[in-house]
């Protein structure tokens, strides 16, 4: 019923709506209407009430609140079901956990902060309280598990487009799991796998964007590498709209790749990215080397040639754009 209420006073923003009016339409005592206003009012919503006027919402809290991301969310297989915490170690743990005990596919676990965010090979991930969307989608994809990195790439051309859509900035995607405003980076991706020899269990897609950040709150070793939405935009960002519009991407990219495959998420790849034809610096597991970014092939691998002539398909590592160095 506070999910009803809340739809009402949003989709009445800004105008007053009656107590009598709110009874009506969604059968619910004046009383019990006034209890759940209360409710919301405590969580932080600016409700002003006036008698014989009634309700008016005049301002909402930049709270990741399941209830609000539901408002008007139409998805298929995404955001289904969405848990939130105030703050856990990783959200991909929280999500791993709650996979492996059989969480529908493409449940959320979303939270303000997280005490030991990660990047890939354990690399460490600044996830601030409330500054920006720390969050992990548990995916099961009737595919074959050396398809499973293609995953990384559905999940980062969705994110790509959705800040693109949402804030109109000119993000890109650096291979194989960033996202990047003017070379610096906005957004990073960990996806993680639990598979066996023939079929995958479950994938968790963990997503890490800087919101709302100020340059100082980032710690000094990523002042120059790291940006924020607001310090590439110049504005605050309203989490919750930001983050509904990535579901809606994360929801239709998914359904495409599930559908059509791989090929149409390679494309806008292509189009979204920023390392194709860049003079690239490779760090793989166990080497060092240069050349040219040439191709993302159908694996997601990155192809290079590099500085001796030779071409390689770089599977896992890491990319400096050359020109960044
Ligand atoms: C990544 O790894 O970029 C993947 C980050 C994924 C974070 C999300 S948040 C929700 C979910 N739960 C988790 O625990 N993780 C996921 P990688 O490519 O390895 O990059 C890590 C590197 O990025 C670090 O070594 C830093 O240099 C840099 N870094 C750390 N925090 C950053 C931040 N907030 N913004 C920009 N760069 C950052």
């Amino acid at each position: 019923m506070r999910e009803a209420i809340l739809k009402l006073l949003i989709d009445n923003e800004g105008k007053y709506i009656s107590g009598e009016e709110v009874s009506k339409k969604l059968s619910v005592s004046r009383t019990a209407i006034w209890k759940h206003i209360n409710s919301l009012k405590e969580e932080g919503y600016i409700i002003e009430s006036i008698p014989r006027k009634g309700y008016c919402l005049l301002e909402r809290p930049d709270l990741l609140s399941p209830e609000e991301i539901r408002i008007g969310l139409d998805t298929t297989r995404i955001g289904k079901k969405i848990i939130t915490f105030d703050s856990v170690s990783s959200t991909n743990d929280v999500a791993k956990k709650l996979a492996a005990e059989g969480a529908e596919e493409g449940t959320i676990i979303l939270a303000e902060q997280q005490l030991v965010g990660r990047g890939r090979m354990a690399r460490n991930w600044s996830s601030l309280p409330g500054l920006g969307i720390w969050m992990s989608v548990i995916l099961k994809p009737n595919i074959i598990p050396p398809r499973a990195s293609q995953l990384i790439f559905v999940n980062a051309v969705a994110v790509c487009r959705a800040i693109r859509n949402y804030t109109g900035l000119d993000v890109t995607l650096k291979w194989p799991n960033d996202i990047l405003y003017q070379s610096k980076k906005i957004c990073g991706i960990l996806t993680e796998l639990s598979a066996e020899i023939d079929q995958i269990n479950y994938i968790i897609a963990g997503i890490g964007i800087n919101v709302n950040q100020e340059q100082k709150d980032f710690p000094w070793e990523l002042q120059d590498t790291a940006i924020s939405l607001k310090g590439a935009g110049n504005k605050n960002i309203r989490r919750i709209d930001l983050l509904k519009e990535i579901i809606k991407e994360l929801d239709c990219k998914y359904d495409i790749y599930l559908k059509e495959g791989f090929p149409l998420i390679l494309k806008e790849w292509k189009i979204l990215n920023s390392t194709l034809g860049q003079e690239v610096n490779i760090t793989g597991r166990n080497e060092k080397y240069s050349g040219t970014a040439l191709d993302l092939d159908e694996d997601g691998c990155l192809v290079v040639k590099t500085e001796d002539g030779d071409v390689r398909r770089v599977i896992v590592g890491d990319v400096t754009l050359r020109k960044d160095n």
